[in-house]
């Protein structure tokens, strides 16, 4: 161990070139096995080391910044931060930063496949097939809803939001319809062919209801059985955020009912558990939070969070910082 290099923890197995670019600044401890460790076990390794690479499953909260009281400096390799207390990190003078940008395009990509394979039934058809049961050609066979020329609602109308309108209605020449804490510019909003509506309007009028907005507590279930009832039944609900966003409890009552035709969904709230409730329904296609995961991409957030933790090192200061802590004394 260099005394004179500060200790990076890598929480989960990385590629070569992170450890690498990580190793020429760092003493690195990092997770070859990929384990899952639990809040004690995280906490043990982060025993005397000044960073940490955390990924979205790694809880840094009060409690473990009590315990790890040398740590400086937490980068988060994802877009979304919910599984930092940010208020503990800044009170406890730890800077943080998120990988914002790297991962727009391909999210975006991926939201319009889930949105296409749970309209258009793909991975049910898939099913279908590989079961053995496809034995003759229907003119009402695995009828799915049409997705151009309709109406897309997207709820949080951040990079990944914006990036979406742009392929849903330049590709897909649909109507575009958000809702956001504040509107879009006029400028952006024209780029994304968009308007900005109510949510009770925008859970109303989508034909197709994409979220991609923060997981804050403020809106924990914001979708949930009285959301669900304002939409159409024949609509398409796709997470790509946050499981703890929708009621899953509500969605697979309303999936099950007939109240909403399908369900996309590549977050859970339990994730990696999936309640037995939407495994159970054939009008939903599950994927394992593989959103932004593409080899450049996922390639492209690790990097970044090694270099906000070089430059937070050489300049004291982060790249993509998500607080603003008070120095410490
Ligand atoms: C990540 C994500 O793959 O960036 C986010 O917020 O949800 C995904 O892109 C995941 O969170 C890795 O930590």
């Amino acid at each position: 161990m260099n005394a004179l290099r500060p200790g990076v923890l890598i929480t989960r197995r990385l590629f070569p070139e992170v450890l690498q670019r990580l190793g020429e600044h760092f003493e690195l401890r990092d997770n070859p096995q990929d384990a899952v460790w639990s809040p004690a076990e995280l906490i043990e390794r982060l025993q005397g080391q000044w960073g940490v690479l955390a990924t979205q499953g790694d809880r840094i909260d009060a409690s473990v910044l009590a315990a790890c009281p040398q740590l400086r400096v937490v980068a988060n390799m994802a877009v979304g931060y919910n599984n930092l207390d940010l208020g503990a990190l800044t009170r406890h003078g730890v800077q943080a930063s998120n990988t914002p940008d790297v991962l727009t395009e391909s999210t975006a990509d991926f939201g319009l496949a889930l949105l296409l394979a749970t309209a258009r039934r793909i991975t049910e058809g898939e099913r279908y097939l590989r079961a053995g049961r496809w034995n003759k050609w229907a003119a009402d066979m695995l009828l799915g809803a049409e997705v151009h020329h309709s109406t897309l609602g997207i709820l949080g109308m951040g990079r990944i939001g914006q990036a979406i309108a742009r392929r849903a209605a330049h590709g897909f020449s649909m109507q575009v319809i958000y809702h956001n804490r504040s509107p879009l510019d006029a400028a952006t909003e024209r780029a994304c062919a968009a308007r900005c509506v109510s949510k009770a309007e925008l859970l109303r009028q989508a034909d197709h209801l994409l979220l991609v907005l923060p997981y804050t507590p403020a809106n924990h279930h914001a979708i949930g059985a009285a959301e669900l009832a304002q939409m159409k039944p024949s609509a398409t609900l796709v997470n790509l955020a946050r499981g703890g966003i929708v009621d899953e409890l509500a969605l697979a009552q309303a999936l099950q009912s007939g109240q909403l035709a399908a369900a996309g969904l590549d977050v859970f709230e339990g994730e990696p558990q999936v309640r037995p409730e939407l495994l159970a329904l054939s009008n939903v296609v599950l994927t394992p939070h593989i959103a932004s995961a593409t080899r450049g991409t996922r390639l492209g957030m690790a990097l970044l969070a090694a270099d906000n933790l070089v430059a937070c090192h050489q300049r004291g200061q982060l790249l993509t910082p998500i607080n603003a802590p008070l120095p410490r004394k």
